[in-house]
């Protein structure tokens, strides 16, 4: 019989800044006195993110929820938006903020992005733009969209809020679209505690998200529109430049736990495993499998009782899927049937632990107790 772990295991586990670091990064704050209002640190992260990122133009912002909020008024969206149910709450929630529509389309099986044989069909005389989501950090298919967008005049953003550093034959993923957020939450492999930024090909876009994200503000001389405040500190600036510096090396660690995983639970009947792409340079923001209980013997709801009583916190990463939110049920994309994908998908995936503090033999652990709990001899 496996015992419990003696501390729970969450999902994720934040990187860290080096506390003397920080503290000399502090110093240098306490010394200059600009705490907030575009402060040095912020204009050096946004520096130094646009190169890492390989983005024309960065700006950075207090969260990537008002980041992506913001990416709709630079592009003036209105009307209705095509979007994936498959997400989390803050990309649909973006739209309606923005008194913008959000028309649900069904999503892929094997990547859980949506599925671009289906956007034409969706879009109105109201349609604005698309705005995808890479879901897990895997590309959606780009192109396809593309030519979608340009067919029918359309925007896309990119919530690319789990894609860092992830590129499509060696292009950045901020290059495609005409916007893409990246959230910087202490839950992402790269983060600022709170915060995200937008990418840009114009400069013109990042001078109107700047404005915006400071009251609607230029050069202090006048509001051109109603702005918000959608600011980034300079402590937090200071914890993006040093995580920067460790970010390489977390998801190098991240992609030794990712193959480990799959070597443990490979061939385990009723649990699906997604697998890299070739083309695809990966960041291993989640380690996500789907389960099936005719197989395996437990439904995903199952195993994550199960695996509490374990002290093994996972995360059903997406469930409930947004277009079933009791804010969204009953437009009339979000209905079931025209949803099947996403719909089993939801019902169907679990997040396990997965960060670059977890130990070899915390994963073999989690693995002997999935696949004992299915029933197998280990
Ligand atoms: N678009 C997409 C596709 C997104 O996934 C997100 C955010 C956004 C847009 C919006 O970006 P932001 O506005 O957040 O920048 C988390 C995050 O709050 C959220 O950022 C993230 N996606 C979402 C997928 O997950 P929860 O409610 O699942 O997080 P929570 O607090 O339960 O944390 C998970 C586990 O992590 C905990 O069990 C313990 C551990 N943890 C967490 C925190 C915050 C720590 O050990 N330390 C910590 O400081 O939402």
């Amino acid at each position: 019989m496996l015992k419990p772990f003696a501390k729970p295991v969450y999902i994720i586990q934040p990187l860290l800044p080096d506390i003397d670091e920080f503290t000399k990064m502090i110093k240098i704050i306490w010394e200059s006195n600009q705490l907030t209002n575009n402060g040095n640190m912020v204009k050096q992260l946004e520096g130094e993110l646009s190169s890492f990122l390989g983005a024309d133009y960065l700006s950075v912002f207090s969260n990537g929820t008002v980041a992506l909020q913001l990416a709709c008024k630079v592009l003036r969206l209105s009307g209705e938006v095509i979007t994936t149910p498959f997400t989390f709450s803050a990309t649909a929630h973006s739209l309606t903020w923005n008194n913008i529509k959000p028309v649900f389309c069904d999503i892929l099986e094997d990547t859980f992005n949506i599925n671009p044989d289906l956007i034409e069909s969706q879009i109105t005389e109201h349609t604005t733009a698309i705005m995808p989501v890479h879901v897990f950090g895997i590309p959606c298919d780009v192109e396809k969209i593309e030519q979608i967008a340009n067919k029918h005049g359309l925007k896309v953003i990119y919530d690319a809020a789990h894609a860092f550093n992830v590129k499509i034959n060696d292009s950045p993923i901020a290059s495609f679209g005409d916007i893409s957020m990246f959230s910087f939450h202490s839950t992402k492999i790269y983060h600022t505690i709170e915060g995200g930024a937008l990418t840009f090909k114009d400069p013109y876009l990042k001078e109107r998200a700047d404005s915006l994200r400071n009251f609607g503000t230029r050069e202090l001389d006048g509001f051109y529109e109603p702005g918000t405040n959608g600011k980034l500190n300079e402590i937090q600036a200071a914890v993006g430049i040093l995580l920067l510096k460790q970010v390489g090396k977390e998801i190098a660690r991240r992609k030794e736990i990712t193959n480990l995983y799959r070597k443990l639970l490979d061939n385990v009947s009723g649990i699906t495993l997604n697998r890299d792409i070739e083309y695809v340079t990966h960041n291993y923001p989640y380690f996500v499998i789907r389960v099936e209980k005719s197989e395996y013997g437990l439904s995903r709801d199952e195993l994550y009782e199960k695996l509490k009583g374990y002290n093994i916190i996972s995360r059903k990463y997406f469930y409930p899927l947004c277009s079933n939110f009791q804010c969204y049920k009953d437009i009339p994309s979000a209905s079931k049937t025209t949803l099947p994908v996403a719909n089993k998908i939801a019902e169907t995936v679990l997040a396990l632990p997965l960060h670059g503090r977890m130990v070899d033999s915390h994963v073999e652990k989690i693995c002997a107790i999935i696949k004992y709990l299915g029933g197998r001899v280990i």
